[in-house]
């Protein structure tokens, strides 16, 4: 790949060369990752989009909600980028592509650019490939990014990591039975959009965003919301119904959060969360390399046959890695 050319129809905002940028760091070839490194170097970061992040159990209605409103950000010039966090491997070979029928008209759109996530199962590869394709969209100009999650355990956690605003989307829920939302998710919600408030659906969404409403007053107060917030509120992606208000809360958000610093400041503590996370990671891969590798396996049985304790096996093989 010629990055002297990649890099600046990148800049200029082309589709198809975003679309060859991210291939390229989704690869696995070793020399496709040292590619992919002096890309993102080369290409910097002096543009900032918005990075919204969505979550939602299946069939809350995820997708209709990214095409109504994205396609509502369009028509106001902006331009739109939609990736997806998604580890589960039951869903793999793209999820949000299989959905694009969903996506029918937002997939057209001149100003939107679609990427569905690559059937890879690893969280840790999957949230890497994700922030380097956020930092490439935002090279390309992209004014808003939007992270889809289906809600399953620990996706939530990397979306939130990846983001500036981190939106739930709910279902009105039957009676009185409130969703099984964990606490931890609710924690991490800056707006919680209850979906399909129309038809026979309508007061039940009322109902449901009035339990929700309620129980978010009951949480701590984070530094980073302005009085009020965060907030729970209906809307109809199908009817499109809601969605102009939903625009505006996440705007006074991001603007607030912007003014009283605490973006940079998020922005900051994700970097340095990533940047631990990789060094996590390699610190593992080390492990699986030998020559450690095969001490590992000799110190194992030796803990296994009772010819060394745990303890001092590890702190051994730990004193060799330090040594190196
Ligand atoms: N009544 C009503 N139905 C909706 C609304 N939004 C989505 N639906 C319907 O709910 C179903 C699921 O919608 P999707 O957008 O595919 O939901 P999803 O969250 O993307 O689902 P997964 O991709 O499987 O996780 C579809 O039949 C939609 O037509 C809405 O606002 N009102
Ligand atoms: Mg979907």
């Amino acid at each position: 790949m010629d990055l002297a050319q990649l890099v600046p129809s990148l800049q200029a905002g082309d589709r198809r060369s975003l679309a060859r940028a991210i291939t390229l760091v989704e690869s696995a070839r070793a020399d496709h990752r040292a590619q992919a490194l002096d890309l993102l170097q080369a290409l910097g970061s002096d543009k900032q989009a918005l990075r919204i992040g969505l979550s939602g159990t299946p069939g809350v209605g995820k997708s209709t909600f990214i095409e109504s409103f994205g396609l509502m950000l369009t028509a106001q010039g902006l331009r739109v980028a939609v990736l997806a966090v998604d580890p589960s491997s039951a869903r793999s070979g793209g999820s949000i592509l299989g959905d694009k029928t969903r996506m029918e008209h937002l997939a057209r759109d001149p100003l939107a650019f679609i990427r569905p996530s690559p059937s890879q199962a690893q969280l840790g590869g999957v949230a890497r490939r994700t922030r380097e394709a956020v930092a490439l969209c935002e090279a390309a100009g992209f004014d808003i990014i939007l992270i889809e999650t289906v809600g399953v355990g620990q996706s939530e956690t990397v979306v939130a990591e990846l983001c500036d605003l981190f939106v739930l989307l709910l279902a009105p829920a039957g009676g009185d039975e409130l969703q099984g939302v964990k606490r931890g998710i609710m924690e991490m919600a800056d707006l919680i959009l209850v979906n399909k408030a129309d038809g026979d659906l309508k007061s039940a969404a009322m109902r449901t965003c009035a339990d929700y409403a309620g129980a978010l007053r009951l949480l701590r107060k984070r530094p980073q919301d302005p009085a009020g917030y965060p907030k729970a509120m209906t809307v109809s992606a199908l009817e499109q119904a809601g969605l102009a208000t939903a625009w505006a809360e996440m705007q006074v958000l991001a603007d607030w959060r912007r003014a009283q610093g605490h973006w940079a400041t998020r922005r900051g503590q994700q970097a340095q969360h990533w940047f631990k996370e990789e060094l996590r990671r390699g610190l593992l891969a080390v492990l699986e390399q030998e020559p450690t590798k095969g001490i590992v396996a000799a110190q194992g049985r030796a803990v296994a046959e009772g010819r060394c304790t745990p303890e001092a096996a590890a702190s051994q093989i730990l004193a060799l890695l330090h040594r190196n």
